[in-house]
């Protein structure tokens, strides 16, 4: 399956929903991606009860290194110009698949139900 393209504009902060299809999204359409505006991917909860769980890679461009992020529920996504990631209100999992993740990306875990937690590793 091909994926499909979110493009933001440039200078404007966006906030996008992230579907189970494989996506690209662009915070911007500047090729550095660099606006200082932060652009935002919300992931939602599969069945509207569960928590994600999302493997994060750093993919090495030839402008820019950008995240790529993959689950069964939401799919291969590569975020480029993302500032920051929300995860669920449930327990979210969130796996790191690189040595290098210095990335000047905000993921923000969200809340979730007493006695559940989210998990990095
Ligand atoms: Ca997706």
């Amino acid at each position: 399956m091909s994926a499909r393209n979110v493009e933001g504009r440039n200078d404007r902060a966006h906030i996008f929903i992230d579907t189970s299809l494989h996506e690209k999204f662009y915070g911007e359409q500047d090729p550095l991606y660099g606006s200082g505006i932060v652009d935002t991917l919300r992931f939602s909860s599969p069945g509207g009860t569960q928590g994600v769980d999302l493997t994060a890679t750093v993919i090495a461009g030839p402008l820019a290194d950008h995240l790529h992020i993959s689950s069964d529920e939401t799919g291969e996504d590569d975020l480029l110009g993302i500032e920051r990631i929300e995860l669920t209100d449930n327990a979210d999992r969130f796996h790191v698949n690189s040595d290098q993740m210095n990335f000047a990306t905000t993921v923000d875990a969200g809340s979730q139900p007493a006695g559940q937690y989210d998990g990095a590793e």
